[in-house]
């Protein structure tokens, strides 16, 4: 094997040293401290010719800082690294990049039970070290991953953590991608999909303590019936001797609501008379409401071991094959595919960013996205759980075009991570098993069989989806999921400049899938480039006009599918421009945005807004915004009145 792709292959076979149990949200409580380890770390990439440079020579015995014949560089945590230097190289880099920082560990900290290590995510593949020594590895972005350290830490003394990271994605990654040599040598990273490939330690990074008997994890699921909420729990734990588990539903003004019986089992069913459930936004004056799930572990003697605190919501979600209901409602979603990507930190977390964009949501009148096109981090679905956004949440296999058995495990693993991660959200109303696959294939029936029957196996409260690109005639995939969902560009990949046979298209297309597979149908994708400020009347494609155009002649379509009764939901794409892979179709990224890369509005995102807002005042009588409408002119004075 080429020795610069044995690094990835490398870091695979140590995959097993990861954690099995839990990957419960670092919380603190009366028995779990934490410390961030985000902040400005190290950052060296190997010379270029010699891509296991940090392997052979052992980086991470050493600090980084100490290195001569490398360039040592600032990297902020989390974020991706590709656009903080000004270094074309290392924003195009296939491979290996390194990290490090040293970290202090309080001395209280020793025997105090069991100290963990977690990060958010890294792209895509890493190994981690502390103080030389291995600790964990984790494959695929996205999602977190974490390790006990406890015998690895110096206490009351400095630490080093260092972390290998390699971007490199092949045909056996999710998503699937291709490296390709240059002339000059170079290697170049190939993927099909339409999203930069941003990588590094993206996410929060977080050293943490429980006990050493401790809560490993939480799952629990909602039911309403009237106005009576049902919160079936499960709790696994980790204990040596004797445990009980006492469970306290407790509501937003802190009074205990429900609570487990005299027996404290790790599982049961709390009942919640006139409970408030989770509705939507724009459903219901106070949407998102969360009750906080308080988990304690006790000794027989009844001395708290563990305490671990699970923000929940209360509701059902239930379909059929025309409908998609919250607490027995039905819902239409409006919404966007989305990214988490902007300037310079690419996909690193950004507080001011993502409330920015949920600020954004709210003014605008969505209620839905879908996690195009991996899982977001786990602060942006905080929000939504909170906001009482709806998410269809997407695993991160996009555009797969192979498909073999070592690909499926790893796609099932993915799943596996984001259901574990995501299972306890009110938010997650829906599963995506992935975006836009090659099923015209036949051999993607039964790698897709098995791919929903896994995510079935994990959790039959939600229904499954695929973002299909395929038509209606050649799929292969489809009869698996509950829902039908497909992308389709009209007026832009087909009929380019061309609107008026959209509602036709539209209307056909998604009649089409309903008639075949007798199930409800969402367009997950639509819509246009645009460059914002380009203006041309009569409408012109690239122009604002021309996406508000094209916009308004899906929203023709939709209302006809939805008198219809199988249409359930409408996401535009994209809600703000993105950054791409360098190629003479993009003009410095995906311009389909509604909003720009930098959160301000084309002329779209306010002719959205007004058609959002009104299906809100439609379908949940929502009050609107005062200012949704401009003044225009008073009522007309007649001049004999004068
Ligand atoms: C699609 C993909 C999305 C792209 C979009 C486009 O079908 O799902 O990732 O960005 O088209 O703009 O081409």
């Amino acid at each position: 094997m080429d020795r610069r792709f044995l690094i990835l292959s490398l870091l695979l076979q140590v995959k097993s040293e990861t954690h099995h149990g839990g990957i419960l949200y670092p919380r603190q409580s009366e028995t779990r401290q934490m410390v961030s380890l985000d902040g400005l770390w190290n950052f060296v990439v190997p010379q270029a010719n010699n891509p296991l440079q940090g392997f052979d020579e052992h980086w991470y015995k050493r600090h980084l800082k100490e290195l001569t014949d490398v360039e040592v560089y600032m990297m902020p945590v989390p974020s991706s690294y590709n656009d903080i230097t000004t270094s074309g190289q290392i924003r195009d880099h296939v491979g290996l990049v390194w990290y490090d920082r040293k970290f202090f560990v309080p001395k209280s900290w020793y025997q105090i039970g069991r100290v963990w290590l977690r990060f958010g995510s890294v792209s895509y593949a890493s190994q981690v070290w502390i103080n030389g020594q291995l600790v964990m590895s984790h494959e695929i972005g996205h999602l977190p991953f974490l390790a006990e350290v406890t015998n690895f830490l110096k206490y009351g003394k400095e630490n080093l953590i260092t972390v290998a990271c390699d971007n490199t994605l092949l045909s056996d990654t999710v998503p699937q991608g291709k490296v390709d040599e240059l002339e000059t040598g170079r290697l170049v990273q190939l993927y099909s999909f339409d999203f930069f490939n941003y990588a590094g330690i993206d996410r929060p990074v977080t050293l943490y303590t429980t006990p050493k008997n401790y809560i490993d994890d939480i799952s629990v699921a909602t039911e309403v019936d009237g106005d009576v909420g049902f919160v079936d729990y499960k709790i696994t734990y980790i204990s040596d001797f004797n445990v009980t588990c006492r469970v306290s539903l407790i509501d937003k003004k802190g009074n205990v609501v429900a609570m487990s019986d005299e027996y404290d089992e790790p599982y049961g069913i709390l009942e919640v008379p006139n409970a408030h459930f989770w509705w939507p936004y724009l459903m219901d004056p106070n949407p998102g409401y969360l009750y906080t799930l308080q988990v304690e572990l006790l000794s027989e003697y009844g001395d708290l071991i563990d305490k671990y605190s699970q923000p929940i919501g209360i509701r059902s979600v239930t379909w059929t094959n025309t409908s998609l209901l919250i607490n027995n409602r039905p819902v239409y979603l409006h919404g966007f595919g989305r990214h988490e990507d902007s300037d310079i930190r690419g996909k690193g977390l950004d507080l001011p960013l993502i409330v920015r964009d949920y600020n954004l949501i709210k003014w605008i009148g969505a209620n839905a996205y879908r996690t195009s096109h991996y899982p977001y981090a786990e602060e942006i679905m905080d929000l939504a759980d909170e906001l009482g956004i709806m998410i269809i949440d997407e695993c991160p296999s996009v555009n797969t075009e192979f498909f073999f058995d070592t690909l499926l495990v790893k796609h099932k693993n993915s799943l596996t991570e984001l259901i574990k991660r995501d299972k306890n959200r009110p938010s997650v109303i829906m599963w995506s098993a992935a975006n836009e696959p090659r099923t015209q294939y036949p051999i993607a029936k039964s790698y897709f069989k098995e791919v929903i029957d896994h995510i079935k196996n994990l959790d039959i409260t939600r229904p499954t989806t695929i973002a299909e690109a395929q038509s209606v005639n050649n799929v292969e995939s489809s009869e698996f999921v509950d829902i039908v969902s497909f992308n389709r560009y009209n007026g832009w990949y087909a009929n380019g400049g061309n609107l008026d046979a959209i509602p036709l298209s539209v209307v056909g297309e998604a009649t089409a899938w309903h008639e075949k597979f007798n199930k409800p149908v969402i367009m997950q994708e639509y819509g246009g480039d645009t460059l914002e400020g380009l203006h041309f009347t009569p409408e012109f494609i690239w122009s604002e006009e021309y996406q508000v155009h094209l916009m308004s002649k899906h929203f023709q379509a939709f209302d006809e599918l939805r008198a219809k009764g199988f249409f359930i939901g409408e996401f535009i794409w994209n809600f703000a421009d993105f950054k791409t892979a360098q190629t003479y179709t993009r003009v410095g990224g995906n311009k389909k945005g509604i909003f720009t890369r930098s959160r301000q509005p084309k002329s779209s995102a306010h002719h959205l807004r007004k058609r959002y807002w009104a299906l809100a005042r439609q379908l949940y009588n929502a009050s609107v915004p005062s200012d949704l409408y401009n003044y225009v002119a008073g009522p007309v004075v007649v001049h004999d009145e004068l």
